[in-house]
């Protein structure tokens, strides 16, 4: 991306792809980084000499001190989780000073809103969607139901409209839950807030004219998705869903960007599945193969530190992504997971245990996921290690036949391939 314009960077699949490496290596080119959607349920992980960094609210590109980092106004913020990821990345060295803007129009997530996440999971019982109870649900409803607090409000000079609308926003949670809200403090939560009005305002900024004079100035931005796509409030596996718009629709909502100025949407694809969360996920494997990819890939969650639950590649699954979001090209990470297998599946369709009936496309309705088994291909492993490559060329031929196939099926090219965790186990085509 080294010439001007819009990157975006989408999760394929259900989220944890490595979008966090991608944005860090890409954003040593870019002068803005913004986050469009979702709120601290993210977590994105970035690996520079040795040093883990885990972002969740905070836009990648705080790595890279030449880049300004907006948080636009699709982003639900819980603002004392915001100060504390900010301590945190100052105490692993990142100067965040004049780099970190938050749009006025974003919602501010309430210690409330966590309360009723977890209420409303716990009454959902063994059907729940396993949110990471950071109230991202709760936010976007109040948003939607206009009563959402925006970030804007949070002004001492506004004290008194602020107080009744939060006031009303309580009021409105206690009647539906009653008793179950005992345990919140009202009060507490609005000093808090009120301490942390003067705090939060000298990073808020008007994100219309922000991005507008940042566009005319032909600045090089890249949109960092959170989540991905199968978890999209519209497209995704509804309702085991986030409550925002994880593609390419959020981009346009989230931040006030020109369709006309977009160079490129890569779409970031783990080399087989994993999921987080409840949810259909029909090329899951409840075995050694799931066992060794939640292993090997060291899949648990940043955010809750839940283990993420592993499966083959589902091409059905990327094919629906491709069709929504219409990459520009891939980035297939985790490549060097596959390793030691010694075959390698990947879903191409799914079949109707019934009746044998073939289905191509992802279906909105789950419960047909329910009567379906995947028709797999089989494509043979590399049985050796590829994680110290460092070009293309280097891949043993069934590794570059894997990503082949990928590209062949979904219809995008693969343009970068990761081989580890690391800033540098990136091949660029
Ligand atoms: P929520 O909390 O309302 O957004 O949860 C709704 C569903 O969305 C899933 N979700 C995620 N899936 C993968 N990764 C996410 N971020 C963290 C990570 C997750 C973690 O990077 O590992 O630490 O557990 C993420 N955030 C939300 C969630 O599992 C629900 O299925
Ligand atoms: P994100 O939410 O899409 O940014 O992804 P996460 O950070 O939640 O999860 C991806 C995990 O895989 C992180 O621990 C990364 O450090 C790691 N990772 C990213 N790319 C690669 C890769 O190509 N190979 C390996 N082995 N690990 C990777
Ligand atoms: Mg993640």
């Amino acid at each position: 991306m080294a010439e001007a314009g819009i990157t975006v960077v989408l999760g394929t699949q259900w989220g944890d792809e490595g979008k966090g490496k991608l944005v860090d290596i890409l954003c040593g080119q870019a002068d803005v980084v913004a986050r469009c959607q979702g709120g601290n349920n993210a977590g994105h992980t970035i690996i520079v000499n040795n040093i883990a960094y885990d972002f969740h609210l905070l836009p990648s590109g705080l790595v890279n001190p030449k880049c300004e980092n907006l948080i636009g106004s699709g982003v639900v913020i819980h603002i004392p989780s915001f100060f504390a990821e900010l301590a945190a990345a100052h105490d692993k060295g990142l100067d965040s000073t004049n780099r970190i803007f938050i749009s006025s129009r974003a919602h501010i997530v309430l210690d409330l809103h966590q309360i009723v996440d977890g209420l409303q999971e716990v009454a959902l019982g063994k059907a729940n969607v396993g949110t990471t109870r950071k109230g991202i649900g709760p936010t976007y409803s109040s948003k939607a139901a206009r009563s959402g607090l925006r970030i804007e409000e949070l002004d001492l000079r506004k004290w008194e409209a602020f107080e009744k609308r939060f006031r009303g926003l309580v009021a409105g949670f206690k009647v539906r839950y009653g008793e179950l809200l005992e345990g919140y403090d009202e009060e507490a939560e609005l000093s808090a807030l009120k301490e942390f009005a003067p705090r939060i305002q000298p990073y808020v900024v008007d994100a219309v004219p922000w991005m507008d004079e940042r566009q005319r100035a032909n600045k090089r931005i890249l949109v960092e998705g959170a989540n991905a796509l199968m978890l999209d409030l519209d497209y995704g596996t509804y309702p085991y869903v986030t409550s925002s718009n994880t593609g390419i629709g959020g981009v346009f909502t989230g931040l006030a960007i020109s369709p006309f100025k977009i160079r490129e949407i890569v779409g970031v694809v783990k080399a087989y599945t994993t999921r987080v969360g409840g949810g259909p996920f029909p090329t899951e494997q409840l075995n050694d193969i799931g066992e060794h990819l939640q292993t090997v890939g060291r899949e648990v969650g940043v955010t809750t530190g839940r283990r993420r639950r592993c499966g083959w590649l589902d091409l059905v699954v990327l094919k629906h992504s491709m069709m929504v979001n219409h990459y520009t090209s891939l980035n297939l990470t985790k490549l060097d997971v596959l390793d030691d297998l010694p075959e390698i599946k990947v879903a191409v369709a799914y079949k109707r245990t019934d009746d044998g009936t073939r289905i191509d496309a992802f279906p909105a309705d789950l419960s047909v996921l329910k009567e379906i088994e995947p028709v797999y291909e089989t494509l043979p492993g590399w049985k050796s290690s590829i994680a110290g490559l460092t070009k293309w060329e280097e891949l043993p031929a069934e590794a570059k036949g894997y990503v082949e196939f990928v590209e062949r099926f979904v219809g995008a090219r693969v343009g970068s391939v990761g081989v580890g965790p690391a800033r540098e186990n990136m091949l660029f085509r």
